[in-house]
């Protein structure tokens, strides 16, 4: 009897596979191909991080999922791939989901490439700035792309007003924006060879043209910011121009590279546009990059300059006089990393780590907010693709009037697959 129900059972579920099966065959895919072959990776980062009171997140000890990005790509032909890439995250408050890159990269001969889409814009010595975790030999960003983070986040905090008008950091930074991009490499002789990144974008934009700020600065979206309260650029990834433009003018930025053997390469970076909507006001940045990797030793710089051009009035006192001003923010680091031990049986490496890093966020003024730090780390990989880092960092701001206690610690795992 329990065998005969069995064989019913049996029976019934190929029935019913062979029903089922024959539905999905005869359905067409919406989109897609079966000889498409998506990959997907990812990658996350855990920190911990613990400052003096004066520090990062104003002293308090704290463990964070940092970074969380997924990416989806696929070849539609030989020279033609297809990348997709997400990344979520939570600061503070606020969850986001932002879509990274959403691009294709066009292969169109040996010495030249087509993107068109949504991308990193070409800045600077490129992924160990674009991506936080598993390319970067620290945990934090050199100042020049970070110092915003960092610096501690009370209301009452008595602000410059350059501050209340611009972020202390360059856009540079995991910069992606939508537009076409160009690059290629170019042999010169034998092991000389220039690369080119060049990309024409929509741009930065006033930060008092995105609703999030409007929203973050006064927790009421409807609210309408007073002058001297209005972020002139949109600036950190989930507040930054990102997939529409506010003007018709179109940012140029690119980096040439230089590479007179393996190993060693030197890049000149540069981008300049209209941020506004009267398209009255410029951004210009800068930067020169350095890298010398010689056996065990890395060698990695970059210096980097933005002048944005505003109302001199606003700037100076917050009151609009009509004259066009500017105000310059500048800064560099130079980081080496010496590998201690490689290709031991748990240990894939281990390297010893040091960076000096300085910003002076304006130029025209001496305040608490130039600032130069060390940082001595260590990054060791038990096994490819998994990473551990330790960092210690000692601030400095040479032009207060008395030190800040503001050093500290940061641990962080990643993973990526
Ligand atoms: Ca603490
Ligand atoms: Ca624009
Ligand atoms: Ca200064
Ligand atoms: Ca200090």
């Amino acid at each position: 009897m329990g065998r005969i129900r069995g064989n019913y059972l049996i029976c019934s579920l190929v029935v019913l596979f062979l029903v089922v099966s024959q539905a999905v065959a005869q359905e067409k895919p919406v989109y897609g191909f079966p000889e498409a072959f998506p990959e997907v990776h990812a990658f996350f980062d855990w920190q911990g991080k613990d400052f003096q009171e004066e520090g990062y997140a104003e002293g308090r000890a704290d463990f964070t999922i940092w970074n969380l990005y997924l990416m989806f790509n696929s070849a539609i032909r030989e020279n033609v791939n297809t990348v997709i890439e997400l990344e979520a995250g939570q600061r503070d408050f606020y969850k986001y989901l932002n879509f990274v890159q959403t691009k294709i990269d066009w292969k169109l001969n040996r010495y030249a490439n087509l993107a068109i889409g949504k991308f990193f814009v070409p800045f600077g010595p490129g992924a160990e700035v674009n991506y936080y975790a598993p390319f970067r030999k620290l945990i934090s960003r050199p100042y020049i792309y970070s110092l915003r983070e960092q610096l501690p986040r009370e209301e009452d905090l008595n602000r410059p007003k350059y501050w209340n008008l611009f972020p202390l950091t360059l856009p540079a930074n995991n910069w992606r924006d939508v537009g076409v991009g160009f690059k290629g490499e170019v042999p010169v002789k034998e092991k000389m060879k220039v690369k080119y990144d060049l990309a024409l974008v929509n741009g930065l934009k006033q930060e008092t043209d995105c609703f999030h700020c409007h929203a973050h600065r006064h927790e009421n979206m409807t609210a309408v910011p007073a002058p001297e309260d209005s972020c002139l650029l949109c600036h950190a990834p989930h507040h930054r121009q990102e997939n529409w433009d506010n003007n018709s003018d179109k940012t140029i930025a690119g980096r040439v590279g230089f590479s007179p053997k393996e190993g060693i390469e030197l890049g000149l970076s540069y981008a300049t546009g209209k941020y506004d909507k009267e398209e009255k006001y410029g951004i210009n940045l800068l930067g020169i990059d350095g890298q010398i990797n010689i056996g065990k030793l890395s060698i990695l710089g970059e210096y980097a300059s933005r002048k944005v051009e505003a109302d001199k009035g606003t700037l100076a006192t917050g009151t609009s006089t009509g004259e066009k001003g500017s105000f310059t923010l500048e800064g560099y680091y130079i980081r080496a990393a010496y590998r201690i031990i490689e290709g031991w049986k748990h240990l894939d490496y281990l390297d010893a780590v040091v960076r000096y890093d300085a910003i002076d966020p304006n130029t025209d003024k001496d305040d608490d907010l130039d600032r130069n730090r060390i940082t001595v780390g260590l990054a060791l990989s038990p096994y490819k693709h998994m990473l551990f880092k330790v960092e210690y960092q000692m601030v400095r701001e040479p032009n207060a009037a008395t030190e800040k206690e503001n050093d500290g610690y940061m641990l962080s795992l990643s993973a990526a697959f």
